[in-house]
C-alpha cells in the first residue's frame, strides 16, 4: 500500500528460473538393485565405514529410486520450473563401458523425466556427480587419459536416450571437489596424491568436458535447442586486509580454485591460468621433477576446450579470507602448497551446521562480479546454493539465508549487469552428505530417517521458496537481513 521505494518489492524478471537440486548417490539408494554396477562411493563407504562421520553409507539414502514419484510431487509443490538431478553412470552402464546397457537404469530416468514433465518441471541433468563406476577406477579413474573417451561414450548413450526430452545438461559437478578431494584428499576414491593425481584428474576431466560439448553440438544439437555447461564451485576469496599482498593472495586463490577449471573453458586465451602454470612449474623444478606436475594441453586441445559452454554453472555457499602462506616449499607435492595461501574465516560470520560454511551473502555478489569481468560476462546458472542447520521444521534461519543470498544475486543482476539466468537451491530434502553422512541437513524438506518410509516433511523454507518461485519476488522486510549487498 504505502510502499516507499525503500520497501519496494524485490522481483526478478519473469524469465528468471528457480529450481532445486539433488545428486544420484546422495538420494537414490538401490545401490545394487536392478542391474546397477558398483561405484567408487559404494566401494569407499563399504570398505571404510569409520571414515564417514556417522559411519553410514548411501545404500538406501532417501530411497528415491523407489520413491521418485513422491519426490516429483514435492518438487511440483514447490512451483519450481526445473529440477537438477544427476544420473548414476553405473546404473546406466554397470561396467562403465558402452557395450552393456542396463535397460532398467534407462527406464528409471525415463520415468523420472516423464513424471517431471507431467508436473511442468524441466530436467537439468548432471552427467557426473562424483560416482564413477568402480571398474573404471580400477583402471586409474580420472588419472587415466582414456577416461575422457569413456565419458564421451557414456554421454552419447545419455543423449541418444534422453536427448529428445532434455534440453539442459551439466557435464561435471565440481571437478575441484572430486579431483582435489578424491585424488588428493579424503573423498572417494581416496587416493591422497595431492599435487600429482589431482592435476591429472583435472586434465582428463577438462578434455572430457570439451569433447562431450563438441560431440553434442555436432551429433545431437543441430537446431541449437540444447544447453551444455559445467558446474564449478567457488567460495568467495576475500583479501584478509586491503594490503596488496593479501589482494594478490586472494586472486591467486581464485585462480587455483576456480580458474583451474574455468580458464581453459571460459577465458579468451584458454589453457590453465598463467599463475598456476608459473607457480607449479617452478615448485616442481625445485622439488627435483624433470617436468612440471601440471600437465600441458596441446594447441588443438586448448582450442577444443576453449568456448565449450552455453552457460557457466556456479555452486556457491560461503566465503573465505585469504592471506599469503609462509612461502615454504614442502618436499611432498601438494595442491595447497602450490597455491601458497592461507584460508581463514571471520569469527563474526554466522555459522551454519557445516564447519566449512559461514553465512556471508555479499560474497555471492562479489563472486558473480568477478566472473563477469574475468570471463566476459558468461550466462550463469547458479547450480547450487544452500545451507545446513539442525533438525527441525521451523527453519527461519534457512529462509534468511536464501533471502539474503537472493538479494545478493538480485543486486548482481540489476545493479551490476551480471548475466545470471537461474537459481538452484541445494537441496530438495535432507540426504547423504558424503563424508559427513546424514549429519548435515540442507533440505527444504526434512527427511525423517527413523520412519521406515523415510517420510519427507516440508519445512517453513519450503513454503517460503514456493512463494519466491511462483511470484519471482522476495518477501518485503521492514528490516531486511544485514549484509546482503554490501560490497564491504
Ligand atoms: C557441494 N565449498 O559441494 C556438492 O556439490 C553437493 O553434493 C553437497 O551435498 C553440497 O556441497 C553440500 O555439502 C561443495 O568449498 C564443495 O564451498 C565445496 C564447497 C561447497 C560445496
Amino acid at each position: 500500500v504505502n510502499a516507499s521505494p525503500k520497501s519496494a518489492k524485490i522481483c526478478f524478471r519473469k524469465d528468471f528460473a528457480f529450481g532445486v537440486a539433488t545428486a544420484a548417490y546422495q538420494i537414490e539408494g538401490a545401490w545394487n538393485i536392478s542391474g546397477k554396477g558398483e561405484s567408487i562411493w559404494d566401494r569407499y563407504t563399504h570398505e571404510h565405514p569409520d571414515w564417514v562421520f556417522d559411519h553410514k553409507n548411501a545404500d538406501v539414502a532417501t530411497d528415491s529410486y523407489h520413491k521418485y514419484k513422491e519426490d516429483v510431487k514435492l518438487i511440483g509443490d514447490l512451483g519450481v520450473s526445473y529440477y537438477r538431478f544427476s544420473i548414476s553412470w553405473s546404473r546406466i552402464l554397470p561396467t562403465g563401458l558402452s557395450n552393456q546397457i542396463n535397460e532398467d537404469g534407462l527406464r528409471y530416468y525415463k520415468d523420472l523425466i516423464t513424471e517431471l514433465h507431467q508436473k511442468d518441471v524441466q530436467a537439468l541433468i548432471t552427467m557426473y556427480h562424483w560416482d564413477l563406476p568402480q571398474s573404471l577406477q580400477d583402471l586409474g579413474g580420472w588419472t587415466n587419459p582414456i577416461m575422457a573417451e569413456y565419458f564421451v561414450d557414456y554421454a552419447r548413450v545419455l543423449f541418444r536416450h534422453f536427448g529428445d526430452h532434455v534440453r539442459a545438461w551439466v557435464t561435471f559437478n565440481e571437478p575441484l571437489s572430486f579431483c582435489q578431494e578424491g585424488y588428493g584428499g579424503q573423498d572417494a576414491p581416496g587416493r591422497r596424491a595431492s599435487g600429482v593425481e589431482d592435476y591429472m584428474c583435472a586434465h582428463t576431466v577438462l578434455r572430457a568436458h570439451g569433447m562431450v560439448y563438441r560431440m553434442y553440438k555436432e551429433e545431437f544439437d543441430r537446431n541449437n535447442q540444447g544447453y551444455i555447461g559445467i558446474a564449478l564451485d567457488m567460495p568467495w576469496m576475500e583479501p584478509y586486509t586491503t594490503s596488496s599482498v593479501d589482494k594478490v593472495a586472494a586472486e591467486t586463490a581464485r585462480q587455483f580454485l576456480f580458474g583451474w577449471f574455468a580458464n581453459p573453458i571460459f577465458s579468451k586465451r584458454g589453457g590453465y591460468p598463467p599463475i598456476m602454470r608459473r607457480r607449479i612449474d617452478v615448485i616442481s623444478k625445485r622439488q627435483g621433477f624433470f617436468r612440471s606436475r601440471l600437465p600441458t594441453f596441446t594447441k588443438e586441445e586448448v582450442d577444443m576446450i576453449r568456448g565449450s559452454y552455453d552457460f557457466l554453472g556456479l555452486n556457491h555457499y560461503t566465503t573465505n579470507l585469504v592471506k599469503p602462506g609462509d612461502g615454504r616449499i614442502t618436499a611432498k607435492p601438494s595442491f595447497y602448497n602450490d597455491m601458497g595461501v592461507k584460508l581463514i574465516v571471520s569469527p563474526e560470520w554466522p555459522k551454519s551446521n557445516s564447519s566449512w560454511l559461514r553465512i556471508v551473502p555479499w560474497g555471492l555478489r562479489k563472486t558473480l562480479n568477478w566472473i563477469r569481468h574475468t570471463y566476459d560476462n558468461p550466462s550463469v546458472v547458479i547450480t547450487e546454493n544452500g545451507v545446513s542447520f539442525e533438525k527441525g521444521l521451523k527453519d527461519r534461519k534457512r529462509i534468511n539465508y536464501i533471502d539474503s543470498y537472493l538479494r545478493s544475486v538480485h543486486a548482481a543482476i540489476y545493479k551490476d549487469n551480471c548475466d545470471v539466468i537461474a537459481y538452484t537451491y541445494w537441496t530438495l530434502m535432507d540426504n547423504f552428505e558424503w563424508m559427513r553422512g546424514f549429519s548435515e541437513r540442507f533440505g527444504l524438506y526434512e527427511t525423517n530417517y527413523s520412519t521406515p518410509d523415510l517420510k519427507r516433511i516440508p519445512r517453513l523454507s519450503a513454503s517460503y521458496f514456493e512463494r519466491v518461485a511462483r511470484t519471482g519476488c522476495l518477501d518485503d522486510h521492514s528490516s531486511s537481513p544485514r549484509n546482503y549487498d554490501g560490497m564491504v
